[in-house]
């Protein structure tokens, strides 16, 4: 079965997705997500100049081999822009494997470990209140498990504070928007937002929080102490992670869970986090991490170490990447939880998909391959539209991380 064509397709039906299409002489196709919010065409790029040309001819079933040609063969290893053009070779090949087969991915993995994949939702307020509200709201639509982010008084811009509800989505303007952090006023905030969540809605949600890399360890350390009463199943980024020692210091002082991974594009981003379980969570994806065959890797070095996987799962990554996590979560024996920010319903009819959810769990489907298409025809009348991340800046003006 050999690949006769590759195709990259942009399309932004809400928000801007790549998506590569591989076409074998048999008639299949298999696609992948190749989604990098805000450096879209970068990847666009990469894939169409340079690895477009290595795939014509070769072997569709060549997995394995394909990813080592793109790995190893491009001498400079690793990186996003890289690992999602990877991913997403990977992600179609998968898919072709699976409709060859006649078998959902997850079948070719090894099987289902569980009966469906439990899910995050996201509640964001302006407020505590509305906050709190929202998390009411995911409950009420089955959720087991939600996030909560809120806007806080005295910070512009908070992080993971949406114009929308359900659809929330940060890459909003041509450039940058620019935000403003203030660490002191989150640290005195953070703990009011979870009493009063824990209040409302008492012990049997669980709860999860998105600190976006804004604090330093010792400071991620006292907010992980402060929030340790309300029990919440993980506190993410907490600090940036390019150093993965910068853990040692949170880990000593709090028993929050900590999740970490979802800018990590390989198992070297995220060694030393876990085998000095440093972390309780790894968040790598299979778009930004070298997709199904390098995050089966990265968990199965995890399971040695007891640290479980909570795949990224904004609505930056395409129902493509959505529907290969989930298979990928059915059959992972160390799953933690997956994130689940629903896509508009412009993007589900662009994206065609098998998965669906109930109560609390998404589960793939029994499509063969990833069981996630993509319309072209549908896909070419929403054309690209250039939009960034926004930025963050002290109240003096100083860069920060957003
Ligand atoms: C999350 C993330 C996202 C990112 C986004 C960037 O936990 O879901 O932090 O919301 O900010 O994916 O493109
Ligand atoms: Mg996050």
């Amino acid at each position: 079965m050999k690949i006769e064509s590759v195709k990259v397709i942009v399309t932004c039906p809400g928000r801007n997705f790549v998506t590569l299409k591989i076409v074998t002489d048999q008639g299949l196709h298999g696609i992948g997500d190749a989604t990098l919010n805000g450096r879209e065409k970068a990847v666009v790029a990469y894939l169409e100049d340079h690895v477009a040309p290595l795939l014509i001819g070769k072997d569709a079933s060549r997995i394995e081999d394909i990813w080592q040609l793109l790995y190893r063969g491009a001498y400079w290893r690793r990186g996003p822009v890289k690992m999602t053009a990877i991913a997403a070779v990977d992600t179609a090949l998968w898919d072709i494997k699976g409709k060859s087969a006649g078998m959902p991915v997850y079948q070719l993995l090894g099987g289902a470990s569980r009966d469906g994949v439990m899910v995050y939702g996201h509640a964001n307020g302006a407020d505590i209140q509305e906050t709190s509200d929202e998390v009411g709201r995911y409950i009420e639509m089955g959720y087991k498990a939600v996030r909560a982010q809120s806007g806080i008084p005295g910070v512009k811009g908070a992080y993971g504070v949406g114009r929308g509800k359900l659809h929330y989505e940060p890459a909003d303007a041509t450039l940058p928007t620019e935000t403003l952090w203030n660490t002191a006023t989150y640290l005195n905030f953070a703990p009011k937002l979870f009493d009063q969540i824990r209040n409302e809605h008492g012990a049997g949600v669980e709860l999860l929080h998105d600190v976006h890399h804004r604090l330093t360890p010792i400071e991620a350390a006292r907010l992980g102490q402060s929030l340790e009463p309300y029990r919440l199943f993980w506190m993410e980024d907490c600090t940036p992670a390019e150093n993965q020692e910068a853990f040692r210091l949170v880990r000593s002082k709090t028993t929050t869970p900590l999740a970490v991974g979802e800018i990590f594009s390989s198992i070297y981003d995220c060694k030393d986090l876990i085998q000095n379980q440093l972390i309780d969570y790894i968040r790598a994806t299979v778009v930004h991490a070298g997709g199904i065959t390098h995050l089966r890797q990265i968990a199965g070095l995890a399971a040695l170490y007891q640290v479980r996987t909570g795949c990224h799962g904004a609505t930056d990554l395409s129902p493509a990447c959505m529907g290969a996590a989930l298979h990928f979560d059915l059959w992972v024996p160390n799953f933690g939880i997956q994130e689940y920010m629903r896509h508009t319903t412009e993007t589900d009819e662009v994206f065609p998909h098998a998965y669906s959810f109930s109560d609390g769990y998404l589960h793939p489907g029994e499509a063969p391959g990833i069981g996630v298409d993509i319309d072209e025809e549908l896909a070419a009348k929403f054309p690209y539209d250039p939009k960034q991340l926004p930025i963050a800046r002290l109240s003096d003006g100083t860069m920060w991380n957003w």
